[in-house]
């Protein structure tokens, strides 16, 4: 019997500018190293309102599972894209000149309740987080995933010698 791959996109990068990829490409690059399939889009929340519309209401037709929202500054997306889809919604606050990424962590995390946002930590921790908290969510329903998921936890820990060089 042959069996069809599935080559749709199980986690949704989305980033509010092409200034966010220098940020974003982290959470990308470990989605790789785990195999996950995703994708990445631009998306602005003022600037292009309509595409995240229609992104954010077809996302879960598209077989979506996990949405990773980098934005900074008044970082709306996140919040925006979650008001508009069941998907969870992780979001990354960009680091900011003015602010050091403050601006983008509370406009993040300060969600009101309804319409929540996981928010992650300002900058490359986050970014990379992100990744990881999307790989365990989908871990869940997903044996090989959680089998890489914690091999690659194994190698960290083996990475953290006991004495200080
Ligand atoms: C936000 O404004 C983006 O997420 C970005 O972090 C920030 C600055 O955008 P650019 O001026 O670099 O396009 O929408």
């Amino acid at each position: 019997m042959v069996t069809k791959k599935n080559n749709k996109s199980l986690v949704s990068i989305i980033m509010g500018s092409q200034s966010d990829w220098a940020l974003l490409k982290h959470t990308s690059k470990i989605l790789k190293s785990l195999k996950i399939k995703h994708t990445s889009v631009i998306i602005s929340a003022h600037r292009t309102p309509k595409r995240l519309y229609e992104y954010a209401t077809s996302a879960h037709l598209q077989g979506i599972k996990v949405i990773i929202a980098g934005a900074g500054g008044a970082a709306h997306l996140p919040g925006m894209v979650a008001s508009l889809t069941h998907i969870p919604v992780l979001g990354v606050p960009v680091e900011t000149k003015s602010l050091k990424g403050l601006d983008s962590l509370l406009s993040i995390a300060q969600m009101p309740f309804g319409i929540p946002v996981g928010s992650l930590a300002i900058g490359e921790s986050g970014a990379k987080n992100a990744a990881l908290m999307a790989a365990s969510i989908i871990s869940l329903e997903d044996k090989k995933l959680s089998k890489r998921l914690i091999d690659w936890r194994n190698k960290q820990t083996k990475l953290v010698s006991k004495k200080p060089k």
